[in-house]
This record gives structure tokens, sequence and C-alpha cells, in this order.
């Protein structure tokens, strides 16, 4: 028997802790990273093993473009119900960024398109360099969004404009999608993930209560009903004021210590 050696293609995405922030760096540059089933699976990973300490995460992507989406390689080979399973896969993925344990800011650049938008959208913060454009060429390639899309991006930036985006395989450029709630910030080239890092910093100084109201009950509370809405931010208020962090927080305004609110760049 001859011994074949494999060459091992170099892991999908890397993870860098630095104190209690982690950065997570989607790592196919090549392929425009591209999500292949060993990528999305990489980030559920990734996102679901975080140690403790970690109080926030940031999600950028190597080299030019944040992500072309789905790896079209693989979908060609899939039948009906692998499909189903593969956007089941996704959606259960990116549900660990959306509702994992950590608030998560991303920056974007380049390509953020179809899977790769869907990824985007499942973050909390999003920070666009000037070269980020937004795409859904799912509708051009004759397949549906299947990352979660049609969820969350109907509700981001509306599902008239996700229709239109579809139908018509329009590409909004990051100013224009700044516009319309693709990103938070837009800034200069090469400055996505300082900025993201900064804001990953300010989050991580907030009460922990605060952010697991804001990622937790949040959207729960915008995707019901009134009256339960009402309800949850009763409850979820008054456990977060409950809190000695919150009681110190509100002393240190009333006694002069604590910080005002101004407007910042
Ligand atoms: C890919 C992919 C990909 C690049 N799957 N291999 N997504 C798309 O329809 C977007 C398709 N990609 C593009 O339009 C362009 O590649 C980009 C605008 C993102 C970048 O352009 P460029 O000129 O910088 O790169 P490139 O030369 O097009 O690509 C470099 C390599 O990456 C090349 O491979 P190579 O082996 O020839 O070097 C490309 O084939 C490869 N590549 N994008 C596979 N997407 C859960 S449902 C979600 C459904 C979707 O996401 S559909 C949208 C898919």
């Amino acid at each position: 028997m001859t011994a074949v050696s494999v060459a091992k293609s170099p892991p999908p995405v890397s993870i860098k802790i630095d104190g209690e922030i982690a950065i997570i760096r989607l790592d196919r540059p090549a392929k425009r990273n591209a999500l292949n089933d060993e990528s999305v699976l990489a980030l559920e990973t990734a996102f679901r093993g975080l140690p403790e300490r970690v109080k926030a995460a940031v999600l950028h992507g190597a080299g030019e473009h944040f992500s072309a989406g789905l790896d079209l390689s693989e979908l060609i080979e899939k039948n009906l119900s692998e499909a189903i399973d593969h956007a089941r896969f996704w959606h259960r993925a990116f549900e660990a960024i959306e509702f994992g344990r950590i608030p998560v800011v991303s920056a974007l650049n380049g390509a953020v398109v179809g899977g790769g938008l869907e990824l985007a959208a499942a973050t909390h913060v999003r920070v666009a360099e000037k070269s980020a454009f937004y795409a859904l060429p799912e509708g051009q390639r004759g397949i549906f969004v299947g990352g979660g899309g049609s969820v969350r991006l109907s509700r981001l930036i509306g599902a008239s404009r996700m229709m239109e985006m579809m139908l018509t395989g329009r590409v909004y450029r990051a100013e224009e999608g700044y516009q319309f709630g693709f990103s938070h910030y837009v800034v200069a080239e090469g400055h996505a993930l300082a900025k993201a890092i900064e804001l990953a910093r300010k989050i991580v100084g907030n009460a922990g209560l605060t952010n697991f109201a804001l990622i937790q009950a949040l959207p729960r509370i915008a995707d019901g009903d009134r009256a339960s809405g009402y309800l949850i931010e009763s409850l979820m208020s008054a456990i977060a004021q409950d809190d000695a962090e919150a009681k110190s927080r509100m002393r240190d305004f009333l006694e002069k210590r604590g910080a005002k609110v101004a407007p910042q760049d």
C-alpha cells in the first residue's frame, strides 16, 4: 500500500482572544471567504466555544472581501433533503451568533453578499468600510436565501428592499447601505476592524444584564405583540435595575462621578 499524503487546508476561521474580546476572522481570502460547510461549522464552534471571560466578539474577513456568501461549488451537489438540512445547519450556526451569550460587532469590507450579508445581519453592530457592497445574488443564481436572510434582512432593511435586491440584482454601496440600515457606521478603508474593536470595548464596559437584555430580550420584544413586549420590558428592566452593578452606576452619576451623555465622533 502506498502512503498518500493529503495536504490539509488551513482552518477557515481563526480566533484571537484579547482580554474580554474575541476576534474571529473568516480565513479563506483566496475564495473571498466563501462559506463552505467547514467554514459555517467552524463559525458555530467558535462562537459556542468562547471562554466565559469573553464578553464581546468582533467578526471580520481576511483580505479584501468580508464574504462572497455560500460556496457555490458545494450547493450544486445537494439533493432536496440535503439542501433543507443545509439551510437548517446555517440557521443553527447563525443563531449561535445572534442569540449567543455575547454581543458581536462585524467589520465589513468589499463583498458582503448572499450568505455573507446574511452572516453580517446576524451580528449586532456593523461597521463598514467605504469599499463594502451589499447584494443578494441568490436571485440571479436561481436560488433563494438560506442563511436566515428572509427573517433577519426583511427586518433589518425591510421586506420591500430585500425583494427589490433579489428581483433586480441590485448592489448597494457602503454609503447607500448605511442609509438603509445595512451598517451602523461607514469608515475609511482599512479602519473597520479598529473601529469594531473600539466599539466592542465600549460594549464590554456595559453592565452584563444590560447587554443580556439587548441581545436576548429586545429582538423578541420587537418580534412579538405589544402586550407581551410591555410585560417582558417591565420584568427585564426590574431585573436589571435590581442588580448591584446598576445601582452603583446610578449612584456614580448622582454623586457626579458618572460620565455625562455627549455626542461622539
Ligand atoms: C467563490 C465564490 C463563491 C468567489 N463560491 N467560490 N455568492 C455569489 O454569487 C458571489 C460570487 N462571487 C463574486 O461575485 C466575486 O467572486 C466577488 C465579487 C465576491 C469577488 O470578485 P473577485 O474578482 O475579487 O474574485 P474572483 O476572481 O471572482 O474569485 C476568486 C476565487 O474565489 C475564484 O476561485 P479560483 O479558484 O478561480 O481562484 C472564485 O471562483 C472563488 N469564489 N466567490 C465559490 N461564492 C445559505 S444560502 C446563501 C446563498 C448565497 O450566498 S448565493 C450567493 C453566492
